[in-house]
C-alpha cells in the first residue's frame, strides 16, 4: 500500500513544464531562432535546477556561420550581475557554461558581427510543492510510528498500540488526501517566476499594433538594409515586449518580392523593447511584401503584413529564391489533386534527401502566398524526418498562388519554390 502511495506521490509531483515561453527551467529548454550574421541559427538555453548554478547556452547553426565565435552575455535584471562567454554556432554545438547567481528576470545578449540581439528570459527553479511536503511528511510520520511501535514492543500494550495505529492512520490519510486532491490545486509558482497578473490573463491583451519600415527608407538592390518592426500596445501606447516564442521564434517574417522570385524566411532580432530588426539584401528592384507571424502573451497569434520598395537595378545573382543563394532544387512537389480546388484539402508532397533535421521544431514548412499578397498561409510537416515531407493545405479561393517548401539538412535550409493554380469548385 505504502509503495503504491509513494509511486502515486512521485507521479503527482513530476513538475509540469510551464507554458510561458521565455522561461528557463530544468524542465524545458528555451529555443529562439535568430537571423544573425547572415545565417539562420537557434539559440538554446538549457534549464538550470539550482541557483547559484550553471546555465548552458548553445547556438545551433542551420547554415555555415563564419567569423569569430558568438558573444554571450547574461545579466540579471535585478542586481545587474553579469557573466559573459563565447560559443561557436554549429550543427551540433558545444554548450558554453555561464554561472547564474539567482532566479528571476535576466537578459541574454547575443553578439555576432556588428549585430546584437537582446533576449529577455526568466531563470526559474522548481519549488517543492506544499502537497509534496504533506505527502512525504504524512508517510514519514506513519512509518515512524509503526516502526517505533514495533521496536518498543507496543503491540503487547493495547492502549498504546491503538494510539500509535491511530497516529499512523492519520499520517497515511493526510498523504492520501493530498494525493487525491493535489491535482485540483494549482502547482506553486517556481522560484523566480513573474508575479501573476490575474486581470490581463483573464481579459487578454490587445493585438500589437505594428509599424514596419526599412533603414534606409528606400534600399537599393544588392545593398544591405534593415527591416525594422516596431510593436506598440494601442491601449497604453507603450512598446509591446511580451512576445511569446512560438514555433521557436519571437517572430517569423517572410519577405517576398511581388513576383515571388525573392523569398526569405527570417527571424528578426529583438534589439530594444518592442523592436525587431533583421538585415536583408534584396536582389531586384520593385515592391516587396513582408508577412510576420507573432504572438503576444495572453493575446494569441497575429499575422501582419507590410510592404516596401527597393530601388536600383537587378543584380547578377537574382536568379533564385533560396536562403543561401544556392540554386533551388528543380524537383517540383507533387499535388493531389493535381489541380487543387478552392476550399478543399490538397496534399502536397516533396521528396527530401537523407539527413533532414527539424527546424523551428518541425520537419517541414509550407508557405503559401496569393499572387497579390493578400493571403498568406503556413502549415507544417509534423512527422519524423524521412524521404519526403507531406502537407495538407486548403487553398482559400481560386487563382494563382506562390508556394515554398522548406526543410533543413546538415548545412543549409532548402527552399523549394513552386506555383499552384487553384480552380473554383464545380457549381451544380
Ligand atoms: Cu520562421
Amino acid at each position: 500500500m505504502i509503495r503504491v502511495l509513494c509511486l502515486t506521490a512521485a507521479l503527482v509531483l513530476v513538475p509540469a513544464a510551464p507554458a510561458a515561453a521565455h522561461n528557463v527551467t530544468a524542465g524545458a529548454d528555451l529555443r529562439i531562432a535568430q537571423t544573425i550574421a547572415g545565417a539562420e541559427v537557434t539559440v538554446v538555453v538549457k534549464g538550470t535546477t539550482r541557483v547559484p548554478g550553471p546555465l548552458w547556452i548553445g547556438v545551433v547553426a542551420y547554415q555555415p556561420v563564419s567569423g569569430p565565435p558568438i558573444g554571450l552575455e547574461v545579466r540579471s535584471a535585478e542586481d545587474g550581475h553579469t557573466v559573459t562567454g563565447t560559443v561557436r554556432a554549429a550543427a551540433n554545438p558545444q554548450y558554453a557554461r555561464l554561472q547564474v547567481e539567482r532566479t528571476g528576470p535576466h537578459e541574454l545578449r547575443l553578439s555576432a558581427g556588428n549585430e546584437t540581439a537582446v533576449i529577455p528570459f526568466r531563470v526559474l527553479v522548481e519549488r517543492e510543492s506544499a502537497g509534496g511536503v504533506l505527502i512525504y511528511g504524512g508517510l514519514f510520520v506513519a512509518a515512524l510510528l509503526l516502526v517505533g511501535g514495533l521496536l518498543t514492543g507496543t503491540p503487547a500494550r493495547p492502549g498504546r498500540a491503538m494510539a500509535l495505529a491511530a497516529g499512523a492512520a492519520a499520517g497515511v490519510t493526510v498523504a492520501a488526501m493530498v494525493i487525491v486532491f493535489e491535482s485540483q490545486v494549482p502547482a506553486p509558482a517556481p522560484e523566480g517566476a513573474a508575479p501573476t497578473s490575474t486581470t490581463s490573463a483573464a481579459r487578454g491583451r490587445p493585438y500589437a499594433q505594428v509599424r514596419a519600415e526599412t533603414v534606409p527608407a528606400r534600399p537599393e538592390a544588392g545593398e544591405e538594409f534593415t527591416l525594422r518592426v516596431d510593436l506598440v500596445d494601442g491601449s497604453t501606447g507603450r512598446p509591446v515586449d511580451d512576445l511569446v516564442a512560438h514555433h521557436e521564434a519571437l517572430a517569423h517574417v517572410i519577405v517576398t518580392s511581388e513576383d515571388g522570385r525573392y523569398f526569405r524566411h527570417v527571424h528578426p532580432l529583438r534589439t530594444a523593447p518592442g523592436r525587431l530588426e533583421v538585415r536583408l539584401s534584396a536582389d531586384r528592384p520593385g515592391r516587396y511584401l513582408a508577412h510576420a507571424e507573432l504572438e503576444r502573451e495572453d493575446s494569441g497569434g497575429q499575422l501582419v503584413a507590410a510592404d516596401f520598395t527597393v530601388g536600383g537595378t537587378v543584380k547578377a545573382s537574382a536568379t533564385d529564391s533560396g536562403e543561401t543563394g544556392a540554386p533551388a532544387p528543380t524537383v517540383t512537389p507533387r499535388l493531389r489533386p493535381a489541380v487543387p480546388v478552392a476550399g478543399r484539402p490538397t496534399t502536397i508532397e516533396a521528396a527530401t534527401p537523407a539527413g533532414v533535421r527539424a527546424w523551428l521544431g518541425m520537419t517541414g514548412h509550407l508557405l503559401i502566398r496569393s499572387q497579390d499578397g493578400d493571403f498568406f498561409g503556413h502549415v507544417h510537416e509534423m512527422g519524423a524526418p524521412g524521404s519526403r515531407v507531406r502537407f495538407t493545405f486548403s487553398f482559400p479561393e481560386p487563382g494563382r498562388f506562390l508556394a515554398w517548401v522548406q526543410y533543413a539538412i546538415a548545412d543549409r535550409i532548402v527552399t523549394v519554390p513552386f506555383t499552384v493554380q487553384v480552380t473554383a469548385p464545380e457549381t451544380r
